[in-house]
């Protein structure tokens, strides 16, 4: 059976299962919380065990979908951080299957709710290819009659075996800001390693290697629609302040995600159409 639905009516996740890899979708979010090529034996994408699985909670893992804006809203702090979308239920549309990999498409569209956070028209599909590569894609329409803006990431937590000999590679050169403790620009030298919390916004749309020494395996993760990378791992002091998240888990994962945030925002006429994606691919030896 390529898919099901589990019938938990108030919080249904689909389960893919294709011989090149399985997966499980929760439609509170469109949210990808596991992809497991085959020949992998755990999930690619790191699911934190306290995750909460409850409609309109954000889930600690896999890939949150950020969107319309990533990171705090820029003036009202009262909404949520990193958009509305990630804890709205999206729409289930096609699951198709062809030799290679799994099609699943999710849809959202401006709601009564919505509107009252982000008083703008929209249509979101996500197209996600599960197969030895898993690829994630949003594609973004301004249905509106007037022009808006926003900033959005694919929030991807992957698993490693240990951060703390895990480097991250492909951003050489590259200038980042570290989160919000400064806004200078720095140059990145060399390969990102862990040793404290990163909370990293790089200027870059180049794909990036995760080179999980002690999983004896890199992670390849390639973007496009995206002009920055975010890197971060909240080291231990950030992870014990996350109720939905072991004290010790840090160690566990790291997050690259596809973004463009803040301050470079991306203006959409009405009509206007943007796809923000994501591809991961697993080297071994
Ligand atoms: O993408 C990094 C980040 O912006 C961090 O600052 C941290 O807040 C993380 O996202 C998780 O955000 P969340 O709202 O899911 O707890």
């Amino acid at each position: 059976m390529p898919h099901t639905l589990q019938n938990s009516p108030t919080y249904p996740i689909l389960e893919i299962t294709h011989p090149k890899a399985t997966a499980r979708i929760a439609l509170n979010g469109a949210h990808v919380m596991e992809w497991t090529p085959s020949g992998e034996t755990a999930s690619v994408l790191y699911m934190s065990p306290d995750a909460l699985l409850e409609p309109g909670k954000p889930i600690r893992g896999g890939i949150p979908i950020c969107w319309p804006w990533f990171g705090p809203h820029p003036i009202d702090s009262d909404k949520p951080a990193h958009g509305f979308v990630r804890t709205m239920p999206w729409t289930l549309g096609d699951v198709t299957e062809t030799a290679e990999h799994s099609t699943v498409l999710l849809h959202l569209s401006e709601t009564e709710d919505s509107l009252k956070l982000w008083p703008h028209k929209f249509n979101l599909t996500l197209e996600v290819k599960i197969g030895a590569q898993l690829s994630i894609a949003l594609h973004i329409k301004n249905t509106c009659t007037e022009a808006w803006s926003m900033t959005g990431a694919l929030h991807t937590y992957l698993t490693v075996a240990d951060i703390r000999e895990t480097a991250v590679i492909g951003l050489d050169d590259a200038y980042y800001v570290e989160s919000r403790l400064s806004p200078d620009r720095i140059e990145q030298s060399g390969p990102i390693h862990f040793d404290r919390e990163v909370d990293r916004n790089y200027e870059s749309r180049d794909t990036v290697r995760v080179l999980d020494r002690k999983g004896d395996r890199t992670l390849v993760v390639e973007k496009s629609g995206s002009r920055a990378t975010i890197v971060w791992n909240p080291w231990i002091e950030k992870s014990k302040r996350l109720a939905d998240l072991p004290d010790e888990a840090y160690f566990g994962f790291l997050c690259i995600e596809a973004a463009n945030a803040a301050p470079d925002i991306i203006p959409m006429s009405p009509g206007k159409e943007h796809t923000l994606s994501q591809k991961l691919t697993i080297q071994r030896g």
